[in-house]
């Protein structure tokens, strides 16, 4: 971090560069106000410090005596402002030029040293004087770069706090139970450390364990909303994989033969369903052959199957649930598999539903999920929609919980929090001596302070926030 930090003015242009209505450029810091005097004017003539602390001013911009634009001038006093410093937006018609020669001007000045920010300086400025927290500031992060209304959604409910309060409240139970530990480790002869005392740390620290594994969880289903739900097309060859991906992508996207083993390699494609962000692969259908090429297909398949969050086993209705279906049914997450009874259109009506009962009877698979569908009827999207939503949204197999986003770096200090956690509880069940634990539990309380900032490494700050955009 600079030494300067608290002492330099920082100028950046905050609008997307090119053309647009507005244009808009941020100066914080402790000479914001100054140097903002020097390029504005307002059109009344009122000098800066009659402005309000809090004001919006209409005026012209100016390069010395060169009039660049019309212009509004915001003027926030910190520490009630964006980055907790004072803080002057210019805000003119969109354009490369005005704003150009507006920050050259603005970082010219051999008595008024201002700096061009860095990308995510201002956040981290925000950061750096508690505006907000990490998880905070990296949500803005969140939000700006969001493909869809569900991942924007979570992202400002992160800006406002949301998961910062989840991770507090766990942290603050951490800490009385550290603190309890701590007063017996230092002061055995008060007796707080009998046998019931260490149950009651166990208990209250299983507590502490779920509530951290439920953001884990929740974390999981947020995943999904910013990357999207990652879904296999798995079976045997023929069975109608490919017809359904071009079914659902509304084009013909895989190549569709009456061959078994048409499809070798994967295919993968991204579709928005009914909101939820789908990442559709298509894979071999699964035999046992003699072509190098098409093994390493299959390989593949099962390789995307173990990793997908939802598998739809396609089987061919004309054939039924085969041996091999069994088997390769037998390998899946039930909990994470929809069985797809495709071709229905070959089967009479009627018969339909006893058919696929039977089949799921017979073969051992009743409990499982499953749906009805021809691939090659348009109608079969809606089907297929409404059994992943359900799949997806009503937590039948996800357990529904208030989702939350997180990016690697949090997901593995939560992860580190939980695994640090188990280790305390590990220690405390063995009745071994309590100071250990609690060693655990700092290596905990220290992991959750990363996602928050609290007990992250200057370098690491400096790390993340040059990830942002300029003027961010
Ligand atoms: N009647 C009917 N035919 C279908 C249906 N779905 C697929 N087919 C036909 O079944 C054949 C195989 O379809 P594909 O989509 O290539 O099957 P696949 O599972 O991708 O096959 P591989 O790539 O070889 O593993 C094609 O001739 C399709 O037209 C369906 O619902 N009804
Ligand atoms: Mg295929």
């Amino acid at each position: 971090m600079r030494d300067d930090f608290t002492n330099d003015t920082i100028a950046a242009i905050i609008t997307a560069p090119g053309i647009g209505a507005m244009g808009a450029l941020r100066l914080s810091g402790p000479a914001a106000f100054v140097a903002a005097a020097r390029v504005f004017r307002s059109k009344r003539g009122r000098l800066m410090e009659e402005l309000g602390d809090y004001s919006l001013t209409y005026g012209g911009i100016y390069a010395g005596d060169c009039f660049l634009d019309q212009a509004l001038l915001l003027k926030m006093k910190g520490p009630h402002s964006f980055t907790g410093e004072d803080v002057a937006e210019l805000q003119c018609h969109g354009g490369p030029v005005v704003l150009g020669r507006l920050i050259e001007t603005l970082t010219s000045w051999p008595d008024l040293p201002i700096r061009p920010a860095q990308p995510g300086e201002f956040s981290q400025r925000a950061f750096l004087n508690g505006k907000m927290d990490l998880s905070q500031a990296e949500a803005v992060m969140e939000l700006v770069s969001a493909s869809n209304q569900k991942a924007a959604g979570l992202a400002a409910e992160q800006i406002e706090g949301a998961l910062s309060r989840r991770i507090s409240q766990i942290k603050s139970r951490l800490l009385n139970l550290l603190a309890s530990i701590e007063v017996d480790v230092d002061f055995p002869d008060e007796g707080l450390g009998d046998r019931e005392g260490a149950k009651g740390w166990s208990r209250q620290l299983r507590q502490i364990l779920n509530d951290t594994a439920e953001l884990l969880a929740a974390a999981n289903l947020g995943k999904i909303y910013r990357e999207g739900l990652r879904i296999v097309f798995y079976g045997r060859p023929n069975a109608g994989k490919s017809s359904l991906l071009n079914g659902i992508l509304q084009e013909p996207r895989a190549i569709v033969t009456p061959e078994p083993g048409t499809t070798r390699d994967t295919l993968e494609e991204r579709i928005l369903l009914k909101g939820i962000p789908l990442v559709l692969t298509d894979t071999a259908g699964i035999r046992e052959t003699g072509s190098q090429a098409e093994k390493a297909g299959v390989d593949r398949a099962r390789q995307m199957a173990l990793k997908a969050d939802l598998v739809l086993y396609i089987v061919d209705m004309q054939e039924g649930i085969t041996a091999e279906d069994s088997d390769l049914l037998a390998e899946l997450d039930k909990a994470r598999t929809l069985i797809v009874f495709n071709k229905m259109d070959l089967i009479e009506e009627d018969e339909n539903g006893t058919m696929t009962a039977e089949a799921m009877k017979e073969a051992g698979f009743e409990d499982w999920q499953c749906c009805r569908l021809s691939a090659l009827d348009p109608r079969s999207l809606e089907i297929l929609a409404k059994h992943i939503k359900s799949f997806f949204v009503t937590g039948r197999h996800y357990r529904q919980s208030q989702e939350i986003l997180l990016n690697r770096r949090q997901e593995e200090a939560l992860l580190k929090a939980k695994t640090a956690l188990e280790a305390a509880l590990a220690v405390l069940e063995k009745g071994w001596p309590e100071d250990m634990a609690a060693i655990d539990l700092k290596q905990a309380w220290s992991a959750l302070g990363e996602l928050t900032g609290e007990t992250v490494q200057p370098a690491l700050v400096e790390e993340i926030f040059s990830r942002f955009c300029l003027g961010k």
